[in-house]
């Protein structure tokens, strides 16, 4: 390989790395200059000037900085997790150098601009690393789709996310259209919670009705036939209207043969899945001998399900593309307060319902799916896909296309320096809560072993996490907004007929 870039007057290099790229695993000794924040050249032996500070990869593995596309910060109904700021920390420890939070409007009103200026207040000047949002719509009036949205787009955020179940947000059908007309016609990405929301409350009145109430129904209350349905008529109604859309955190198999059917008809159709769906089963909402309600901290959703072929199903899912982005849901609620996962007892009563929904997950997001990267007997994923999926195709779904979620000239310098193989011998290292650096009180994965923990993490061109050297180099006044451009689709294509129409049927309304 020759130099790609200009050779000279770096800032930093990173050498005896081996690059991994979303397409690529580069030979040792392939060098990443930087400078001025980005990365201006790969090659070998680049020169050094009396000012370029070394970065010495020890032979380990270097990425792309992750972009975690899907973490709740500071939201009004998870009061006691975390904010801006210790979040943000949570992700740089764990190799995350960009966060896209939601900023969520209430159904009563009737603009979206104070709630994201709002936004704007809570993270400025409050976050270890970059940052956007999603605005979650929970009333799209025409006056919001037809002149906020593009004001919005305007000022870089360029996607939403709807919800088809929970009464203070759900959207019907003609919601869900007209919102997807304005997508299809403005080009924001548009992100759907898919579960079907009377299923779900058909189910909880009638366990409440048996007094069946605990944690551990949450998961019966919101069977995988919820998802499934809900999964179906979404893509139907992007079908109908030909736009894109990503289905967030998909849990279950049935629900996910879907989006790969319909990928495999060439419909933008996107999807995402996190960690808690490949690692965790719904057992574990049982509790434990002291601690009845300790299920709780295992309360999200799509909740965890039963089976450990429902965990296989994803881990293909991963692996084989028809996941688009893997990202944490980091729904931060503090287990032990009144005003967290504590409001789902009440008078020693446990009520499921009451539970804030979510499981933290922001910084052991990469560790938890590197340890199956690369080509280890067990290796379900290799390196490059472990990019995409992490890193550069949310950056292209979400409009970070040429800044964030590669290794090339002109991107940020965001990297992530892991420890060369076999630097944790025999079964890797423990997570552990102690070790974390979230604001939450527990991690779901307490216990469980890792292979590897990045090392160093670096934000455009900058050591914010040196694991070795005294962890967090970096501080809350680091991370910058990054305005966004429109997303672009990934996987299928716009401009396909609807199953069943004749061509050009569908300009008779659009
Ligand atoms: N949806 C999310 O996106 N996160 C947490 C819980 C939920 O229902
Ligand atoms: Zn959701
Ligand atoms: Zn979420």
């Amino acid at each position: 390989m020759g130099d790609i870039g200009e050779n000279t007057g770096f800032d930093l290099v990173v050498t005896n790395g081996i690059v991994v790229t979303a397409s690529e695993v580069l030979s040792l000794g392939i060098e990443i200059g930087i400078k001025d924040g980005q990365i201006s050249c790969l090659g070998t032996s680049l020169t050094r000037s009396p000012h370029t500070h070394i970065i010495d990869a020890k032979g380990g593995i270097v990425t792309p900085g992750g972009v975690d596309s899907h973490v709740h910060f500071a939201q009004d109904n998870s009061p006691t997790g975390d904010n801006f700021t210790t979040g943000s920390r949570s992700a740089i420890a764990g190799g995350t150098t960009t966060v896209l939070a939601f900023a969520s409007q209430l159904k009563t009103e009737e603009s979206v601009l104070p709630c994201i200026q709002n936004y704007h207040t809570r993270a400025k000047d409050l976050s270890y690393c970059d940052y956007s949002f999603h605005l979650i719509l929970t009333n799209p009036t025409p006056k919001i789709m037809s002149e906020e949205m593009p004001l919005l787009i305007k000022q870089g955020i360029t996607s939403v996310k709807l919800y088809m179940t929970y009464e203070p947000m759900k959207l019907g059908d003609s919601q869900l259209l007209d919102v997807l007309m304005a997508a299809r016609a403005l080009g924001f990405t548009t992100m759907v919670h898919a579960e079907n929301s009377d299923i779900i409350s058909l189910i909880t009145n009638r366990l409440e009705a048996k007094n069946h109430t605990t944690p551990y129904f949450h998961a019966i209350s919101r069977p995988q036939i919820a998802e499934n349905e809900a999964t179906y008529r979404i893509i139907s109604l992007a079908e109908l209207t030909d736009t894109p859309i990503l289905i967030v955190h998909m849990s279950s198999e049935i629900a996910m043969k879907h989006v790969r059917k319909a990928q495999t008809r060439m419909l933008p159709i996107h999807a995402e899945t996190c960690p808690q769906y490949l690692f965790l089963l719904s057992e574990r909402l049982k509790g434990t001998e002291q601690d009845d309600f300790a299920g709780a901290k295992c309360v999200c959703s799509p909740p965890l399900r039963h089976d450990p072929n429902d965990l296989e199903a994803m881990w293909r899912g991963v692996a084989n593309g028809t996941f688009s982005t893997f990202s944490s849901d980091h729904a931060p609620s503090t287990y032990d307060h009144a005003g967290g996962k504590k409001l789902g007892v009440k008078d020693g009563v446990m009520r499921y319902r009451n539970i804030p929904n979510g499981v933290p997950g922001v910084e052991t997001r990469l560790p938890l799916l590197f340890s199956f990267a690369g080509s280890k007997p067990d290796s379900r994923l290799g390196l490059p896909r472990f990019v995409q999926i992490t890193s550069s195709d949310p950056a292209k779904l979400y409009g970070l296309e040429g800044v964030k979620g590669n290794i090339a000239p002109g991107y940020d310098a965001d990297l992530v320096i892991w420890y060369p193989d076999n630097h944790f011998p025999g079964t890797g290292l423990q997570i552990e809560q102690r070790n974390l650096h979230h604001a939450v009180d527990y991690t779901p994965y307490e216990g469980m072993r890792v292979r590897n923990w990045p090392r160093i993490t670096v934000l455009r061109g900058e050591v914010k996490w040196d694991r070795e050297n005294g962890g967090l180099k970096g501080t809350a006044k680091d991370g910058q907004f990054i305005k966004r451009s429109l997303g672009r689709i990934v996987v299928g294509r716009t401009g396909g007929e609807a199953r069943g129409m004749m061509e050009g049927e569908r300009g008779f309304w659009s």
